[in-house]
């Protein structure tokens, strides 16, 4: 990219709330030439002010005020105004100005962009695509990007999805940024500020629909009432060239109209879906498709009849037909009963055996939505085999923005190098190159429809997500939508200087954590491919690896004393590794040349197994924790040298949320070192799991007024015991003399913060008061919180610097409130530059 050199940059600006995500047109100061590359006039070739082009002009307009401070005014139609921006659609363009030429042929909802010529042409297929360039050419301002372009851009698929799994109650299923921008109390909201907010994020990286509701769906959004709110949305969305989805609960026939049977095949439930249909569209006449999960998880489907899946999603399919709506229907289908003492069952197979005989029974406008991995958005998982079984049927391919499984937005990770992972992965499907983007967007295949749609968790939060770095896993999503080929990097870069502003050190600093950051996740969270060794039982976000095993859900990891995995081998375990193409299935199916990062999802071997490291499993399991929480100490370090380069506001959000990460990335590495420690009873070449030095036991210090608790899940609490008051309304005092050599330390406080009340605690050294914090991470962090002691909960707080002499009285007294009885587990204290 060329950044000119006669852009002077303001210094940091006022405080900022995230609200206007990377859409903020953030002033930059540019010297006389620099504003000689600005135009002095916008015509946009539409006076509709709900049109797309119109929309177009106002962002411009808003732009180049914003970020130039410059007033220019939007003229309609008139042709060919030297130094003006012109946007429309090429038809427009023609019919006001005659004849272009040299520009290639643009698909549907491409466009052109040239800034080459005495006027910059923003010119696109449709008006949809006349916004994209428009905010593209935008991107380029606010980067003080002022190259000469002229090209043509073209999306790789024209599925572009995001789907929220709100409900209809105002929660979000798997939300961590607060309440639905759509629903509350059973409705749509009234006030539809913050959808218009979104629609123009949305827009601006190029999504085409929106799928409002939970895919566990509620029926009632079918009602007259909940049709004419969704009306509204989609009035919202619109001028934005964003169509709205709904998704659809199977069993809506029978639990909403009243009807005897669900059956797709019987007469009345199709009808009475036909006639909700007629209600939707006549409503929403571009409405973009149903969204349909069934025979999942609970929620019903076609199996109750016997019918097959291509017999539910065929009944919506000729429904919207007609109307030109498209179905996607899921491919997470799978029985969660299954028994994990039967070798060769296996959830991963689940996609493959439901889908694959049906190949060709779907109508043309069904597509089938495929979660990029066999199982669930784990940290590490092989391709889908589904992407690779189905050939004369559409697919998309199924992302999530959404941090379930990843850190739930209260930790850092930048998802986009994983899902570059998996659409550059070739399944080599009848022994030619077949890229899982390839196979996704149709091109493989020559299907029409395909493409992507991503689970987004945005809430009424101003940061949307619940934390703002998350975003740029939002803006990488639409980006890799419409070119999977784009650089995860370099999209990073491009949110970053957008985000944050052109500062060169907030743009290194930020690329270097965020790249870092999925790597480092994997390696305290869960490795080897073993997957997100969290509860999956519970919140699906602190350690516990226990909760894979034993269950019917299916995530197994199959750890005994001596040997961990899944074997999913043709040979000797599921079969699963046969579901891929031939020159696929044999790298899985031998352990020598599985790539080790998931030789575990694969493979079922000693914790002796030596890796090509020289290492055994167990013990790049231990090394691997230790090293991804050594890093992930390094990115508050990272970030705290950007002080007074960001605005004060997110600067100290951020902060927070990293020196949060810093604590919970070491309770991950410490839980998940105990438990295989424990199970495997083979120690640590290093010496230091289940060996911490510095630290004091809470259980070990004199207490008054709080008793020891023993935690479950056990390795979440050092020692497994923890204490907690014994009364919830009087404070209980910890306290312990030093036995550490005099020095400065820091001091780390291990506790736990429960859903439920807002305990505060203090600390002393010889009742000098040394540091306090208050238990509400509910409120200020994003994760779903927990109301037990355990590795959701556990958090650590520290204090730098602290001058102890042998000998000082360390004290910690612990106000509880409400259910939370102010926990404890451990101190520990630290001398400069160690990690205990
Ligand atoms: O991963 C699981 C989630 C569920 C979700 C489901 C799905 C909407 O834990 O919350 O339900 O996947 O994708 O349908």
């Amino acid at each position: 990219m060329q950044l000119l050199g006669f852009l002077v940059f303001l210094g940091v600006a006022a405080a900022e709330d995230g609200l206007k995500g990377w859409l903020r047109y953030a002033p930059l100061t540019c010297s006389d030439r620099c504003h000689s590359n600005l135009p002095s006039g916008i015509v946009t070739f539409n006076t509709t002010t709900t049109s797309p082009v119109y929309v177009a002009g106002t962002e411009l307009q808003n732009g180049l005020q914003g970020i130039y401070k410059k007033n220019v005014q939007v003229t309609h139609k008139k042709c060919n105004t030297a130094s003006s921006v012109v946007v429309g659609t090429l038809d427009q363009y023609r019919q006001a100005c005659g004849a272009v030429s040299g520009i290639p042929d643009l698909e549907e909802d491409g466009f052109w962009l040239s800034t080459k010529g005495s006027n910059v042409q923003i010119l696109g297929q449709n008006e949809r695509g006349a916004l994209y360039g428009t905010f593209e050419y935008l991107s380029m301002l606010a980067q003080g990007n002022f190259s000469k372009v002229a090209y043509a851009s073209n999306p790789s698929a024209p599925i572009r999805w995001v789907n929220q799994w709100d409900n209809m109650d105002g929660s979000i299923e798997r939300g961590y940024g607060g309440p639905s921008i759509f629903f509350k109390n059973g409705q749509i909201v009234q006030d539809l500020t913050r959808v218009t907010e979104y629609a123009r994020l949305l827009a601006s990286i190029k999504i085409n629909a929106v799928v409002i509701n939970n895919v566990n769906a509620n029926a009632t959004l079918l009602s007259p009432t909940n049709l004419e709110g969704v009306a509204r949305v989609a009035d919202v969305f619109r001028p934005y060239g964003i169509q709205v989805g709904l998704s659809l609960n199977f069993a809506s026939p029978q639990t909403f109209g009243g009807l005897g049977t669900f059956d797709p095949l019987d007469a009345s439930v199709i009808e009475w879906w036909s006639n909700i249909t007629a209600q939707v569209y006549e409503r929403v006449p571009d409405m973009a498709g149903y969204l349909v999960k069934a025979d999942s998880e609970g929620q019903p489907g076609p199996q109750t009849y016997n019918r097959t899946l291509a017999d539910a999603a065929n009944l919506f399919a000729k429904g919207v037909q007609p109307y030109g709506g498209i179905v996607m229907y899921r491919a997470f289908v799978y029985d969660h009963h299954l028994n994990e003492t039967n070798w060769r069952d296996d959830r991963a197979n689940a996609a493959v055996e439901f889908f694959k005989h049906l190949d060709g029974e779907f109508e043309d406008n069904v597509v089938i939505q495929i979660k990029y991995g066999p199982i669930d958005f784990q940290v590490r998982e092989p391709v889908s085999p589904l992407f690779a079984n189905l050939v004369n049927t559409s697919m998309a391919i199924e992302l999530q923005v959404t941090q379930e499984y990843l850190g739930q937005q209260s930790h850092l990770v930048y998802v986009a190098p994983l899902w570059k992972e998996i659409l550059n992965f070739d399944l080599r499907i009848d022994q030619k190159p077949s890229l899982v983007s390839d196979v996704v967007t149709g091109k493989r295949f020559k299907r029409k429809l395909g493409g992507s749609a991503a689970v987004v968790n945005v809430g009424t939060n101003s940061t949307w997500l619940g934390s703002h770095m998350s975003m740029s896993n939002l803006y990488a999503y639409g980006r890799l939508a419409w070119n999977p080929s784009d650089d995860a990097e370099e999209i990073l870069q491009d949110w970053t200087r957008l985000t944050f502003g052109l500062n060169q050190k907030v743009l290194d600093t930020i690329t270097r954590i965020s790249m870092d950051s999925w790597p480092v996740y994997e390696q305290y969270s869960g490795n080897l491919g073993i997957q997100t060794l969290t509860d999956i039982i519970y919140t699906h976000y602190g350690p516990s690896p226990a909760s894979q095993d034993n269950n019917g859900w299916g995530q197994w990891t199959r750890a005994d004393q001596t040997s961990i995995g899944m074997d999913r081998t043709v040979s000797n375990g599921t079969r699963f590794s046969g579901q891929y193409p031939k020159e696929i299935a044999a790298m899985y199916e031998d352990v020598e040349t599985t790539p080790e990062e998931l030789l575990l999802w694969f493979h079922h071997v000693n914790y002796t197994h030596r890796l090509s490291s020289g290492k055994t499993v167990i013990q790049h399991f231990y090394d691997s924790h230790y090293t991804g929480a050594q890093r992930a100490q390094g990115f508050l370090d990272q970030w705290e040298a950007l002080q007074g380069k960001v605005d004060p506001e997110r600067y100290e959000h951020v902060r927070r949320f990293l020196d949060y990460q810093t604590g919970h990335s070491i309770i991950w590495r410490d839980a998940i070192n105990n438990f295989y420690y424990n199970l495997s009873g083979i120690p640590d070449e290093g010496q230091r799991v289940d060996h911490h030095p510095w630290c004091i036991e809470a259980e070990s210090m004199k207490l008054e007024g709080y008793k020891t608790y023993d935690v479950t899940p056990f390795e979440t609490a050092s020692g497994a015991v923890a204490i907690v008051t014994t009364s919830n309304s009087t404070a209980g005092t910890a306290s312990t003399k030093i036995q550490f050599p005099s020095g400065t330390y820091d001091l780390a406080v291990n506790y736990y913060d429960l859903y439920g009340g807002k305990s505060q605690w203090k600390v002393y050294l010889n009742d000098r008061p040394i540091g306090q914090w208050v238990g509400n991470s509910e409120e200020t962090l994003s994760h779903t919180p927990s109301i037990y002691l355990d590795g959701h909960s556990a958090t650590r707080v520290k204090f730098r610097k602290i001058k102890v002499k042998r000998g000082d009285t360390l004290k910690i007294i612990g106000m509880p409130d409400g259910t939370e009885p102010a926990p404890l587990d451990y101190v520990a204290l630290l001398p400069a530059g160690t990690l205990d």
